[in-house]
């Protein structure tokens, strides 16, 4: 054992450790990332995401004392020679079937327990799973124990079936080890569609130029070198580059030693899931940006939103109507009692739009339910300027995010769209007016015009009285006499002249608090609208705010290494 931990310190490359729980924490970020924008970003941008949490799940579940390897690289590398040569498969008693290209075939050293179900998961079929046993090599192969190596079929295979294999198996290894060889480590294929692919795995690859025999050693350092300067392009920097010789016991010392190290670590797995991560979080990163998400709507479009409501809902119909009302009331309560009774009789204008009555005229409260006011429906105008407020909204909310999320905001912004006509209609039908109670002064005024149109009947009763006595030539009634004029005329004339004095001084008044009575309706109905549309547009809008700030959150911890 110490054996071992002297050659792991020996090529140990410095890689950070990766805490297995900091990984499930980063892990459950990205699902919280996905449970914040389900249903608010396209699904396919969020497929990665998917696929590495389900993958990691299953990965950690399954053995961590196993470590899986793969050789991969194109045809005539020499995969399947080095697979040999470390498994030893010509001396193995059941390792008399050669690997064959296109099946992928594994080879697992040390107890086969844990490493069947990572095998099952990767999709090796049982019958080309191969074990080393230890008991044959004594002690040789203790240092890698927990290893499980697969050939790779080509990936340049002509055959597609072969190449799909590649890139499934290559998502769900722990470490690879790239395969080149002196003919062909250029090519563009491997750099393109491999090697740069895997930058974020850095920690958990290594590339071998094998048939390092084939080439004057004079010449191998110069290869390397430039192989070296290829992968930098490629963002390997510093990866491990190890000479091979499949052929040659010899040469297959360095990459034993780092398969041993990479065994000894049981950090592979880790390692390769947090590159994953990093990989998914780089590609969600402009999905969610650097954008402070918005607190909410802001004011100047939210009060633009109100107006539009209000107009929609027809609230100038309505506090019109409260005026008019006002006025109509008023007059029935105050006006000279002889025309009051006329006026009863037309229509008050706030139950012509189904709103409720004067006191005691309550609509029926199973009416206000099913909001059955007769306002009249909005115009096409001021639809659209609902339609133009609410996308106002939206697109204020949704300034400083990324490209994905607007179209977001504006679908919750306009999800109850079709269920604001009824809303607006049921809160109208629902707002005290404030028409309920009758004001006091009313009541006087009524009462002086009663008092003075009494007196005024008195005044003209005694009169014809009077007058009735004369012409019966019975005795006439003594007048009392106010300076040079008949008491009963003064009642009479004067009752009538106050009568209509008092309507004339109570007009205005009534006109001004009619329109008090408006200002204060206009309001309370404003107030309410509000409401509505904060239910139904702002808080919607909210919402997607609100899983934006989770989502960006849950990516920022997700990010943390
Ligand atoms: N000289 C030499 N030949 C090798 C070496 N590795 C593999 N070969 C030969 O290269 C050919 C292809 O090897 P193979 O393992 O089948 O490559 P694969 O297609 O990557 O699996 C075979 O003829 C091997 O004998 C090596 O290190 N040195
Ligand atoms: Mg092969």
């Amino acid at each position: 054992m110490s054996n071992i931990a002297g050659r792991v310190r020996e090529v140990f490359r410095g890689d950070p450790r990766v805490d297995a729980d900091a990984l499930i924490a980063r892990l459950d970020a990205v699902r919280r990332f996905l449970t914040a924008v389900d249903g608010l970003l396209p699904d396919a941008d969020l497929v990665p995401a998917h696929t590495l949490v389900e993958r990691a799940g299953t990965r950690l579940a399954l053995s961590r004392d196993h470590t899986v390897v793969a050789l991969a690289g194109a045809t005539g590398s020499g995969k399947s020679s080095l697979f040999n040569a470390l498994a030893q498969l010509e001396l193995s008693p059941v390792g008399v079937r050669r690997p064959t290209t296109g099946v992928t075939h594994a080879c697992v050293w040390g107890p086969l327990e844990g490493a069947n179900h990572l095998l099952d998961w990767i999709g090796v079929l049982p019958r080309h799973r191969f074990v080393r046993e230890s008991a044959l090599d004594a002690d040789d192969e203790t240092a890698l124990h927990g290893l499980i190596l697969l050939d790779l079929p080509d990936f340049d295979s002509v055959q597609r079936s072969h190449r799909l294999e590649v890139d499934r198996l290559l998502g769900l290894v722990d470490q690879v080890v790239w395969v080149v060889d002196p003919q062909k480590y250029a090519d563009r294929v491997i750099h393109d569609s491999y090697l740069r692919e895997f930058h974020r795995h850095r920690e958990v690859t290594l590339v071998v130029l094998n048939q390092a025999d084939r080439l004057p050693p004079a010449e191998v350092p110069r290869v390397l070198e430039d192989l070296r300067r290829l992968l930098d392009t490629d963002g390997l920097t510093g990866v491990p580059l190890l000479a091979t010789t499949a052929i040659d016991p010899a040469g297959m010392v360095g990459l034993r030693n780092a398969l041993e190290r990479t065994v000894a670590e049981r950090q592979a797995a880790l390692r390769r899931l947090a590159g994953d991560v990093d990989t998914v979080v780089a590609g969600l990163d402009e999905l969610v940006g650097s954008a402070r998400p918005a607190g909410g709507p802001d004011d100047t479009s939210v009060n633009g939103l109100n107006r539009a409501l209000a107009g929609a809902a027809g609230v100038p119909a309505v506090t019109e109507a409260v005026e008019r009302a006002y006025r109509h009331r008023a007059g029935a309560a105050t006006g000279w009692p002889v025309v009051r009774g006329w006026r009863r009789l037309r229509p008050d204008p706030l139950r012509r739009l189904h709103l409720p009555g004067p006191a005691g005229d309550q609509a029926d409260p199973a009416e206000s339910l099913v909001a059955a006011t007769s306002v009249p429906d909005p115009t096409a105008a001021q639809r659209s300027a609902l339609g133009l407020a609410i996308r106002a909204v939206a697109d204020r909310a949704a300034t400083d995010l990324p490209a994905a999320w607007p179209g977001a905001v504006t679908s919750a912004a306009r999800s109850r769209l079709g269920d604001l006509p009824d809303a607006l209609d049921r809160t109208i039908a629902g707002t005290d007016l404030g028409l309920d109670r009758r004001p006091l002064w009313w009541r006087l005024v009524g009462g002086v015009q009663w008092l003075v149109t009494l007196a005024a009947v008195v005044g003209l009763g005694w009169l014809v009285l009077g007058y009735a006595l004369r012409a019966l030539g019975l005795p006439a009634l003594d007048n009392p006499m106010v300076g040079q004029v008949p008491l009963p005329t003064v009642l009479l004339l004067g009752g009538l002249l106050a009568g209509l004095l008092v309507a004339a001084l109570t007009r205005p008044v009534v006109r001004l608090a009619a329109r008090r009575a408006r200002a204060r309706a206009d309001q309370r109905l404003t107030a309410r609208v509000a409401q509505v549309g904060d239910e139904y547009v702002l808080t919607p809008v909210r919402t997607v705010l609100g899983s934006y700030a989770q989502a960006r959150d849950a990516l920022r911890d997700a990010a943390r290494r």
